[in-house]
């Protein structure tokens, strides 16, 4: 018996083998979950749908997030197949590829973090407001996938560690909504992983490496490790989780400074000795 055995579950978010969302499908289908999908556009369609089919899933349902026709048709699909949905997976984020380049204030406009906000945080609540009548009282669950650029700046990631904070805060008023109904909300707060989101980002490798020194962990995470978390936050024996966001990031977000960060020779401190 998987931990997710007689579960529904529609995950959003699988563009490619590299996705969070991927690692997600593969760790529920282990499980024992049954497996619905969305895709963002046509030129995903076919992937997702042969991805889906090795999950016996032939649930593969368009939506582009930005759309409220494209999400309420998700859920009449649905309807026609499914009696209830017990878990909602929200692996969804995007700004425009300038908002992520450079300066945040020059970098920013009034567009780009529109954007921003309403495919990385609204889509989970317009998502949320659809799923949750086919939610009631089964002990469902609903989860998102954040980073730590919501808490502590860092380079690039500009208004998008913004758009985290703000679907970071609407996981906790999500709680609130849907607790009284049997509605868990958390997230998985995951370290820097290799995907597509993560492709064309400046700096990526450097960024990977500076982690893996940092975190107590002394290495990157993998996409298997948020899905295991995933499958926890999902499953029953998480009953008493919600409003919560869970770091999947070898406890990089605890620590200011390792050993490793004094190894840098190149400080005032050397030149004074030299
Ligand atoms: P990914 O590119 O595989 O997934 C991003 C998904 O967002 C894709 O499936 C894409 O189709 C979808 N998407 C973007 N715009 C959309 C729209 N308008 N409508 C519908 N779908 C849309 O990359 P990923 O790294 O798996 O990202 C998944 C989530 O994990 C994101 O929320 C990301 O912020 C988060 N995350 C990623 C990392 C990382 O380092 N890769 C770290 C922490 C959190
Ligand atoms: O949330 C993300 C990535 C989000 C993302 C990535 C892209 C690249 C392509 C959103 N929008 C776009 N738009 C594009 O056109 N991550 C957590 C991964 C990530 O992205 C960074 C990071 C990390 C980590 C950007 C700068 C610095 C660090």
């Amino acid at each position: 018996m998987g931990l997710l055995s007689g579960k529904k579950a529609l995950i959003v978010g699988v563009a490619s083998k590299l996705s969070i969302a991927y690692a997600i499908a593969e760790a529920f289908h282990r499980e024992g979950a049954e497996l619905a999908f969305t895709y963002q556009g046509e030129k995903l369609g076919e992937r997702v749908k042969k991805m889906a089919a090795q999950w016996n899933s032939d649930i593969c349902i368009p939506c582009n997030v930005s759309s409220d026709e494209e999400i309420a048709n998700v859920f009449s699909e649905l309807k026609e197949k499914w009696d209830g949905i017990d878990i909602l997976v929200h692996s969804v984020g995007f700004a425009p590829g300038e908002e992520l380049d450079g300066d945040y204030l020059t970098a920013t406009s009034r567009e780009g973090f529109r954007i921003a906000h309403d495919i990385s945080a609204y889509s989970f609540v317009a998502l949320a407001k659809e799923a949750r009548p086919m939610m009631q009282d089964r002990n469902g669950a609903m989860l998102t996938l954040t980073y730590h650029g919501s808490q502590q700046t860092l380079p690039n990631y500009n208004v998008m560690g913004l758009a985290k904070a703000s679907l970071e805060a609407a996981v906790r008023y999500m709680a609130g909504s849907v607790g009284a109904e049997g509605i868990r909300v958390n997230s998985v707060s995951a370290g820097p992983i290799r995907t597509l989101a993560a492709s064309g980002i400046k700096n990526f490798r450097k960024m990977l490496k500076k982690n893996a020194d940092r975190a107590p962990l002394k290495r990157n995470i993998t996409a298997e490790e948020v899905a295991n978390t995933a499958v926890f936050l999902c499953s029953d024996m998480a009953s008493g989780v919600t409003a919560q966001n869970i770091y999947v990031d070898g406890g990089f977000n605890t620590c200011a400074m390792s050993a490793e960060d004094m190894e840098d020779n190149d400080t005032k401190d050397n030149d004074a000795k030299a």
